[in-house]
C-alpha cells in the first residue's frame, strides 16, 4: 500500500480524498494556490506545498509544480480528484514516468475514451447500444447532409474532443446544416484545439443515466448501479440520485452487464462512469465515459456501502477487488444536491466571505464540503461549495429528508443554489420521477411560487 498520497485538487474533493487516506493510515500532501493558503484541505493534510498563483493554469493545472511537490515530499501516488488534471492522459503519463502512481485508469484508456469518436467506435464494437450516427468525424457539409438524410432530423453535432455539452449544435432541418457545422467546428477548434465534429441522431428530453464501474488490475470488474442525473442546467448537474426512478431491477441487471462487458473490452481499470441517454421508451444509448471519480459518487457509496475513494486507492496499489458482482447489493435511496455559490435564479457566481455556515445534519444526512463560517470563496474556481447527500429507505423519504435538511440549513454572506433546490424538490413532476434533461428549462420558464404561501384555488 502507498505510504503517502499527494492530492492534486482543492475544495470538498481534496478533503474527501484526505478523509479516505487518514482512515487508511496513509499520509497526505496537499497542494494549494496562493488563494487557498487557509483552505481546509491544507489544514488537514500532513504536509502542504504551495504550487503557484491563484489562477488554475498557474497552480492546479501546473504539472511541473505538482510533480515537483510529489518528488520533494516523497509521495508515492497522486489522486487527481475531478476536474483539473483528472482526465489528462499526458499528466497520467508524466506521473508514471516519474514513478509516481496515478490513481485512475491507464493513460491509454484515458486517451481512447477522451476522444468521443474513438470511444463511440470502441463501445459500439463492444456491443453497447448506440444512436445512429457517423462512424468518425464528418469533414464536409455534404457528408453531414447525406448522413442526416439517412438517420432523419433532428441530428446533433458534437465535438470529438468535447464532452460535458460544450460545442454542441442541434440541426432540425437541412438548410441549417452548413452554418451550424461550421460554427461547431470553429468553436471546437478554439475550445479544444481540435475542430473535428461528429453527427448523431438527436433525442428530445432524454434522461441522463450513468453507470459506475470499478475494475482492478487482475481482470475483475463490477458495476455499482446507476445514477440518475437528469436535473441539470447548462450541463451543470444540480441533483443526482440512485437508484433512477426509471429503472427496474431487470433493466439495471441488463445494462450493468453490458457496461461490465464494454469496460472489460477496453481493459478499464480503477473507477469510471458510463453515461447514457434514455429515451421515453426506456431504450439506452451510449453517450460518453468519464475516466475519473465524479462529483456525485457519494450517492453510489450510500446505496452500495462501498467507499469509492478507498477502492480507487486499493486498486491503484494493485490490490484485488474483494468481491464479485453477486456480492453487491443495492439498498435504499440516495439523493445529492450540489450547493453552489451562485445566485439561485440568475446563476451568476457569488464569491465572497461566508458569514454563517450551518448545513443541517440528522439521520441519513451526509455533508461533503470544505467550506465553513468566515471562509472566503475565491472567484477563480468552480462555484460548488458543498454537497448535501441524504440516504433513506425510499425516494419519497429521501425527498422529504432533503427538503427538511435544506430548510434547516443557513448560509449567509453569499448567494447559494439552496432556494432553487427547494423549488425543484417541491415540484410535482420531480416528486413523481417524471424528469428529463429538459426539466430545468420548464421549471425556470414558470414564475417561482412565493414560499410558504398556499396557492389560491
Ligand atoms: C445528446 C442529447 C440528445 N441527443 N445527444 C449534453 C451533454 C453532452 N455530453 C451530450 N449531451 C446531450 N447529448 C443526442 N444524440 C442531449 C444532450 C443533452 C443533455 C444530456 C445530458 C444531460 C443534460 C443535457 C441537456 C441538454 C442536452
Amino acid at each position: 500500500m502507498f505510504k503517502k498520497i499527494l492530492v492534486a485538487n482543492r475544495g470538498e474533493i481534496a478533503l474527501r480524498v484526505i478523509i479516505a487516506c487518514r482512515e487508511m493510515g496513509i499520509k497526505t500532501v496537499a497542494v494549494y494556490s496562493e488563494a487557498d493558503e487557509h483552505a481546509l484541505h491544507v489544514r488537514f493534510a500532513d504536509e502542504d506545498v504551495c504550487i503557484g498563483p491563484a489562477r488554475s493554469s498557474d497552480s492546479y493545472l501546473n504539472i511541473p509544480a505538482i510533480i515537483s511537490a510529489a518528488e520533494v515530499t516523497g509521495a508515492d501516488a497522486i489522486h487527481p480528484g475531478y476536474g483539473f488534471l483528472s482526465e489528462n492522459p499526458h499528466f497520467a503519463e508524466v506521473c508514471e514516468a516519474c514513478h509516481i502512481r496515478f490513481i485512475g485508469p491507464s493513460p491509454h484508456v484515458i486517451k481512447l475514451l477522451g476522444d468521443k469518436a474513438r470511444a463511440r467506435r470502441a463501445m459500439k464494437k463492444a456491443g453497447v447500444p448506440m444512436l445512429p450516427g457517423s462512424e468518425g468525424p464528418v469533414d464536409s457539409e455534404e457528408k453531414a447532409l447525406k448522413l442526416a438524410n439517412e438517420i432523419g432530423y433532428p441530428v446533433i453535432i458534437k465535438a470529438v474532443a468535447g464532452g460535458g455539452g460544450r460545442g454542441m449544435r442541434i440541426v432540425r432541418a437541412p438548410e441549417e446544416m452548413g452554418a451550424l457545422l461550421r460554427t461547431a467546428q470553429r468553436e471546437a477548434e478554439s475550445a479544444f484545439g481540435l475542430g473535428d465534429c461528429y453527427v448523431e441522431k438527436y433525442l428530445e428530453n432524454p434522461r441522463h443515466i450513468e453507470f459506475q464501474v470499478l475494475g482492478d488490475h487482475h481482470g475483475n470488474l463490477v458495476h455499482l448501479g446507476e445514477r440518475e442525473c437528469s436535473i441539470q442546467r447548462r450541463h451543470q448537474k444540480l441533483i443526482e440520485e440512485s437508484p433512477s426512478p426509471a429503472l427496474t431491477d431487470k433493466v439495471r441487471k441488463k445494462m450493468g452487464a453490458i457496461v461490465v462487458d464494454a469496460a472489460k473490452a477496453v481493459q478499464y481499470t480503477n473507477a469510471g462512469t458510463f453515461e447514457f441517454l434514455m429515451d421515453k421508451d426506456g431504450k439506452f444509448y451510449f453517450m460518453e465515459v468519464n475516466t475519473r471519480l465524479q462529483v456525485e459518487h457519494p450517492v453510489t457509496e450510500l446505496v452500495t456501502g462501498i467507499d469509492l475513494v478507498k477502492e480507487q486507492i486499493r486498486i491503484a496499489a494493485g490490490e484485488r477487488l474483494g468481491y464479485k458482482q453477486s456480492d453487491i447489493a443495492f439498498k435504499g435511496h440516495a439523493m445529492e444536491c450540489r450547493i453552489n455559490a451562485e445566485h439561485p435564479e440568475k446563476f451568476t457566481p457569488s464569491p465572497g466571505v461566508i458569514r454563517t455556515f450551518n448545513l443541517s445534519s440528522g439521520p441519513g444526512v451526509r455533508v461533503d464540503t470544505a467550506a465553513h463560517a468566515d471562509c472566503t470563496i475565491p472567484p477563480y474556481y468552480d462555484s460548488m461549495i458543498g454537497k448535501v447527500i441524504v440516504f433513506a429507505r425510499d425516494r419519497a423519504e429521501a425527498i422529504a429528508r432533503m427538503r427538511r435538511t435544506l430548510e434547516m440549513s443557513v448560509i449567509e454572506g453569499i448567494h447559494t443554489t439552496m432556494p432553487l433546490h427547494l423549488r425543484i424538490l417541491a415540484d410535482p413532476d420531480f416528486q413523481a420521477g417524471r424528469i428529463g434533461t429538459g426539466f430545468m428549462d420548464r421549471l425556470l420558464a414558470e414564475p417561482a411560487k412565493p414560499r410558504g404561501v398556499a396557492a389560491a384555488g
